[in-house]
């Protein structure tokens, strides 16, 4: 019987992409593979232990956390501490990040930023969330405690990246910069299998995703973006149809397997956007870009920014080349 590759058999049969590597980045992946099974069985039965709504804390971009976040934040912290592959990570749920620094950490070369439970405010009424990772080789001296320029670095740094969907199924989504590729997780087996390789966007797509909520707030390109994309043309497949579902990760993913992009523009209430550059944008831009799509800051290539702090925000246009480049230009015109 013809059997689904594991994601386990995936890495290691992939590992020689990487000549230098020493299986560190497979022993990772494998960290967050576990990290992201562990959170699935506390998203699974939140609504029965006592793990939904508020912690009664902010994190340090002043959101009131759920329980499942800071849950999910240990998990994964927890995990790969564990493993000694990283000497240091970045959370949205932390104002700094963490260095790892045991003996099993000396010689580690890789670094993680991650934001462990993306749309959260869904978990209650449960709707999907995710778990998004970025991984980045260290720049500062191999034994030495990880400094900021380790985790600030330009998205085409990333070695890896990935996101986990709790939604109707788990599923691991993840980048080497080879390709962007699905595993399916069989709670039954209690492994990921191969059911999505080599994921691809169409060329262009008719899902648009945005809080319109927020329209008035728009610049007038976005304005006149999601105005076209309302007019009737035959030809060009228009209307589009709107699909936001709050939760980033699932509506990229449903983007990326049926056509679409995903808008989060800046605001005069979010000036500056309102994700975060170093461990939502770059992530999913990679992702993106592996999967032929496009993404943007509205004017250039948005993993080509220079971070400058840890929680930076960006504006952020992702999906189907032939709508981020629609949205390119709208915003480029004269107002
Ligand atoms: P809004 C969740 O907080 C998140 O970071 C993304 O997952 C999601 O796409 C966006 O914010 C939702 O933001 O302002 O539309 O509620």
């Amino acid at each position: 019987m013809e059997r689904h590759t594991t994601l386990g058999e995936f890495i290691i049969q992939n590992q020689k992409d990487f000549p230098y590597a020493k299986g560190e980045l497979s022993s990772l992946l494998s960290a967050i593979r576990l990290a992201g099974k562990m959170v699935n069985q506390e998203i699974n039965k939140a609504g029965l232990a006592e793990i939904r709504g508020k912690a009664g804390k902010e994190n340090v971009q002043g959101e009131v956390q759920a329980k499942l976040d800071i849950l999910a934040n240990d998990m994964f912290i927890s995990t790969l501490r564990d493993r000694g592959d990283i000497c240091g990570l970045a959370s949205e749920e932390l104002e700094d990040f963490i260095v790892f620094n045991e003996e099993r950490h000396k010689n580690a070369n890789y670094v993680v930023l991650i934001d462990p439970l993306d749309g959260s405010s869904n978990i209650d009424v449960d709707i999907t969330v995710g778990t998004i990772f970025s991984i980045y080789r260290r720049i500062s001296p191999i034994g030495t405690p990880v400094t900021l320029e380790d985790f600030i670095q330009p998205g085409i740094n990333q070695v890896a990246a990935g996101y986990l969907i709790y939604g109707t199924s788990t599923m691991l989504v993840y980048t080497t910069g080879n390709g962007t590729h699905g595993f399916t997780f069989d709670p039954g087996i209690g492994s990921f299998f191969l059911s999505h390789p080599n994921m691809t966007y169409p060329n262009s797509g008719r899902i648009y995703s945005v809080n319109e909520g927020n329209y008035v707030h728009f610049p007038t390109g976005i304005k006149k973006f999601i105005r076209w994309a309302q007019e009737l043309n035959e030809e060009e497949s228009r209307p589009f149809t709107s699909r936001y579902i709050g939760s980033l990760v699932a509506d990229f993913h449903r983007n990326m397997l049926l056509g679409g992009v995903y808008l989060y523009p800046t605001g005069t209430t979010s000036p500056k956007g309102k994700l975060r550059l170093l461990y939502e944008c770059n992530p999913m831009a990679f992702l993106a870009e592996q999967a032929g799509g496009k993404a943007s800051d509205g004017y250039g290539r948005i993993m080509e920014r220079t971070p400058s702090e840890l929680h930076e925000r960006a504006p952020f246009y992702c999906g189907c080349k032939t709508e981020v480049e629609k949205i390119e230009w709208f915003l480029n015109q004269e107002d």
